[in-house]
């Protein structure tokens, strides 16, 4: 178990302006109470509103868009939603609490015509507004690989977001094979820009959808892939933004996520179970096993399990679920876990894995410049 001690000012550092204002209320606070040793209430309520961590999930190009304009319930003062895209139309007809066109110049409010370098270009040209924009403890990008804007401008956008001192997670799909190869290799390219920024890093490649269903029609599976991308992010919000009944803190969260050495890792798969013993244990090494992503789990170094479920939820069926996620990272990783109640699930149990360590066999194929793996379909 992982016992390091949560520091409250490493939050606070993570954002300029916080940390202006915690002295400002530290300072108050000094004001209102010299003769007392003791913190008082109102310095407290401050306090809380100061150290919320504050998430921002970015869209960027026509996918990205679009995953974002269908995540709208989150409690505004936590989490923002920003569309990033060249191409006017799709940003009009898109759905986020802010928006900037990029590259007006260059693309003249149309898309960038496949071409990564002119995404790339378009998000240097605005590279001021963006820094401006990109303000949060926690930054989610998320994309389509292989297209002009998303693959060009995401890793810009990620590079500007570490500068602003964020944790950097980025979500993004691989193209079908049977969108070409040379969508595959623009994607790789964008990977390997993309990595060097992101301290999380996920690519969830659309092939391996076809091993559900090997007829899918591509805008089924680009919608399949949308709700994919939406729930990992909201999970992951939601460890963030919500105390559970036995607790896991953003510190403990921003350790999961945060890069480790020189390339960007990271594993999460949601799985619900009916909670009968086979289900429990089959359903929690399918949430760390996420078949979509086939992480190495061997390369796990810190884990955290979540288990939501109603009132009912026992002890006995949390504790076999842990230790079976246990038994399947390396001994020596660190597993911290939470609960919370979800009257919503009714007699599901919901088990969430998020993990750092494995690196996606894509962005190691960036690493090395090899082509991406070749999809397994049908193995399951
Ligand atoms: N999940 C999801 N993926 C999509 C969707 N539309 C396209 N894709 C995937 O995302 C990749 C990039 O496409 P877009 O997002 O349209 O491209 P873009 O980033 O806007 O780039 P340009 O239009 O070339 O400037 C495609 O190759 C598809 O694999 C969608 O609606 N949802
Ligand atoms: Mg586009």
């Amino acid at each position: 178990m992982d016992n390091e001690e949560f520091d409250l000012s490493e939050i606070v550092n993570s954002r300029v302006s916080v940390r202006s204002r915690f002295k400002e209320i530290a300072q108050h606070n000094i004001n209102s109470n010299s003769s007392s040793n003791l913190d008082n209430d109102t310095y407290l309520a401050d306090l809380l509103k100061v150290i919320k961590i504050k998430s921002l999930i970015i869209g960027v190009g026509g996918a990205g868009n679009n995953t974002v304009s269908r995540m709208q319930d989150f409690d505004s003062e936590l989490v923002e939603t920003l569309n990033i895209n060249t191409d006017a139309h799709d940003l009009y007809y898109s759905n986020s609490n802010q928006k900037v066109l990029i590259g007006k110049e260059i693309c003249s409010g149309l898309g960038s015509g496949n071409d990564p370098s002119i995404g790339t270009a378009a998000a240097e040209e605005d590279v001021d507004r963006l820094s401006q924009v990109l303000n949060a403890d926690v930054v989610f990008i998320t994309f389509g690989l292989g297209g002009g804007t998303g693959t060009g401008a995401a890793p810009v956008i990620a590079r500007e977001a570490k500068k602003n001192k964020a944790t950097v997670v980025s979500f993004c799909s691989v193209p079908f094979s049977s969108e070409g190869t040379e969508r595959s290799l623009r994607a790789r390219k964008g990977l390997e820009e993309l990595m060097k920024y992101s301290d999380t890093l996920i690519p969830i490649p659309n092939n391996n959808l076809l091993r559900f269903n090997q007829k899918l029609p591509i805008l089924a599976g680009f919608k399949i892939m949308d709700e994919v991308l939406i729930r990992s992010i909201k999970e992951i919000i939601n460890l963030i933004n919500n105390c559970g009944l036995i607790n896991i803190d953003y510190a403990d969260v921003r350790k999961v996520l945060e890069k480790k050495g020189a390339y960007p890792s990271g594993l999460i798969g949601i799985t619900e179970s009916l909670g009968e013993e086979a289900d429990l244990i089959k359903k929690a090494k399918l949430a760390l096993h996420n078949p979509l992503l086939e992480p190495d789990t061997k390369k796990v170094d810190k884990c955290i399990v979540s288990v939501s479920g109603d009132h009912q939820l026992s002890l006995s069926k949390i504790d076999r679920i842990i230790s079976t996620i246990s038994g399947e990272i390396p001994e020596d990783a660190s597993l911290k876990f939470g609960t919370s109640l979800n009257p919503t699930l009714g007699s599901k149990i919901r088990i969430m894995a998020l993990g750092r360590g494995p690196i996606s066999p894509y962005v190691q194929a960036a690493i090395h410049g090899t082509e991406f793996p070749h999809s397994n379909i049908g193995s399951l």
